[in-house]
């Protein structure tokens, strides 16, 4: 209750971040997407990251606003990054259930696009492979309500939940990104290489993207070259970061 009441506060004094982490293109090194990262900049506590609050933020439907703050903040910064000539490339945008399940999501959604002047094919919805799979009829229509806007869709998480891309692939889905746990040992790991390489392939012919997440080393992203996957997510490149430093870094890359 502490917590949740410090939630509320935040809010009010506007006290969340967003951090950012570029997504790479495997094959020519070139920033094709920054994933926007919650972060609490909290006085008693410091800057607290997302896995600390959003569980309760979630229980007490506070996500929702918080949820609505981030759309806008991270349209607003894709839309600076775009006026600004340093960034013409989609930002993803993690979404909870809870958020998820709120009809009017679509509606929400536009409303943001035209208040930041963002055009939809630059905002990019992160849903987890749970979320979508709790109530598939009703995921489906939601999805296709989003994606008629003219945004991306990518499954967050893919391999942690019980899901087959077969059936995945009903709804309007754009990526997939590979879950960090999957990708870790894929040059020690024989198996864990046949699973990755096997997702890449499959995740393609079903016309997907995918996004590998939680890359850290060259030896990764040689494997992950070989296997054509398209873009990859992590440390390797550069960690998550205030939008100060990925403006700078954009910069410095003109
Ligand atoms: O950045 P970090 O590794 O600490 O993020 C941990 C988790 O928190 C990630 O799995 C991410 O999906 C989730 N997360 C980060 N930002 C947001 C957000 O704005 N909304 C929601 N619902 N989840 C987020
Ligand atoms: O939404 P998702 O659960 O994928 O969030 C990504 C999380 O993973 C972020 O909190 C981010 O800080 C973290 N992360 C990003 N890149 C790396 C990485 O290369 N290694 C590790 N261990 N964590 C990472
Ligand atoms: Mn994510
Ligand atoms: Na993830």
């Amino acid at each position: 209750l502490v917590i949740e009441n410090q939630l509320r506060q935040a809010l009010e004094q506007q006290a969340f971040v967003l951090h950012y982490q570029p997504q790479v293109d495997v094959a020519s090194g070139e920033i094709v997407g920054m994933e926007a990262l919650l972060r609490w900049n909290s006085p008693e506590r410091g800057l607290v990251p997302p896995d600390r609050f959003i569980p309760i933020a979630e229980d007490s439907g506070l996500i929702v606003p918080i949820g609505e703050w981030v759309l806008r903040a991270a349209c607003a910064q894709a839309q600076a990054w775009r006026t600004a000539g340093l960034l013409e490339a989609p930002v993803a945008v993690n979404l909870s259930a809870r958020q998820f399940d709120q009809s009017k999501l679509p509606e929400l959604i536009a409303q943001v696009l035209e208040e930041t002047g963002l055009p939809a094919r630059l905002l990019e919805l992160e849903l987890t492979e749970s979320l979508v799979m709790r109530d598939p009829e009703r995921s489906s229509d939601i999805l296709n309500r989003c994606k008629a806007l003219g945004l991306q869709i990518a499954v967050d998480d893919f391999g942690t939940g019980y899901s087959s891309l077969a059936y995945l692939r009903r709804f309007p889905i754009d990526r997939l990104k590979i879950d960090r746990s999957f990708i870790k040992d894929i040059v020690e790991e024989p198996d864990d290489a046949a699973i990755a390489r096997t997702v890449v392939a499959m995740a393609h012919s079903l016309r997907l993207a995918v996004v590998a997440e939680g890359v850290e080393s060259v030896a990764q992203l040689r494997l992950l070259r070989e296997w054509q996957c398209d873009i990859y997510q992590g440390f390797l490149s550069s960690r998550p970061l205030p939008g100060e430093e990925i403006s700078a870094l954009l910069a410095g890359l003109r």
